[in-house]
């Protein structure tokens, strides 16, 4: 058993994306399509619930405003409000609004240096990644992964284990080869269900979460009590992580 590949979530690990970022999205592109609808942060955290934007939106849809659901044309109703918010949240990216979070840099040019691959299993769409990595790390961030596994790449979102299936088959390596780094209950569990050992770093909507199937849980990636040293997570605590017996 080696450390070959760490897989990284995205919304709520490499940054805190939801309460400034797509909430404010989603809210722009309801007042742009004039409905008339509010997430307010409360609200936003009972949906998060529910992985992936689409899916969000009807959620909503069957729980809070049923009378929408008779539309004929619900589904294709559906994907252009959630391209309007894409829009918007793109622009937010762009705007330079939504930072990574801390050592999110430090940990992936560490692996890098160490030749331990990068990847992304997450449920949002494609773009939100692309556009998040190299408005944070660069032109050529997108060439330090060599997998993003994102959006409607596979039917079945988070927690289906579906993604970490698919990143794992596109990467050629086993579960045991690899750590997964995830904010949320429905990223531990998609994770685990696919035998990838998870460290979890919390996020405000995500701290009341159960993770007692984590490796390890986090505040972040900076500032971590690791065997009482005050010190980063590093590559070597990663590594020794993977050695010790499986999930
Ligand atoms: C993230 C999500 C995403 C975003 C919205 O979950 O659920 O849906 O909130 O992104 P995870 P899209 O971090 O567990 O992958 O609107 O692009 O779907
Ligand atoms: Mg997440």
């Amino acid at each position: 058993m080696a450390l070959s590949a760490v897989l990284f979530d995205v919304d709520g690990t490499l940054a805190d994306t939801e309460r400034d970022g797509h909430r404010l999205a989603f809210n722009q592109a309801f007042n742009e399509l004039q409905l008339d609808w509010q997430w307010d942060i409360d609200l936003y955290g009972v949906l998060l619930q529910i992985t992936g934007g689409k899916e969000r939106i009807r959620f909503y849809l069957e729980n809070y405003v049923p009378s929408f659901l008779g539309r004929n044309d619900l589904d294709e109703w559906i994907t252009q409000i959630h391209k309007v918010k894409t829009r918007y949240f793109l622009n937010l990216l762009k705007e330079g609004r939504i930072p990574l979070r801390p050592g999110i840099k430090r940990l992936l040019d560490e692996l890098r240096k160490n030749n331990i691959k990068i990847a992304i299993a997450t449920t949002t769409t494609y773009e939100n990644v692309s556009t998040l990595l190299q408005c944070t790390l660069g032109d050529d961030a997108l060439s330090w992964f060599t997998v993003i596994g994102a959006g409607d790449i596979v039917p079945k979102k988070k927690p289906a284990p579906d993604i970490y299936h698919w990143v794992l088959g596109q990467l050629g390596l086993p579960a045991e080869d690899c750590i997964a780094i995830e904010d949320s209950e429905n990223g531990l569990k998609s994770a685990t269900a696919a035998g990838i050992k998870t460290i979890i770093t919390t996020s405000e909507y995500t701290r009341q979460q159960d993770f007692n199937n984590a490796a390890l849980v986090l505040e972040d990636l900076e500032n971590v009590m690791i065997a009482s040293h005050n010190e980063p997570l590093s590559v070597q605590t990663l590594i020794n992580l993977n050695r010790r017996t499986p999930i």
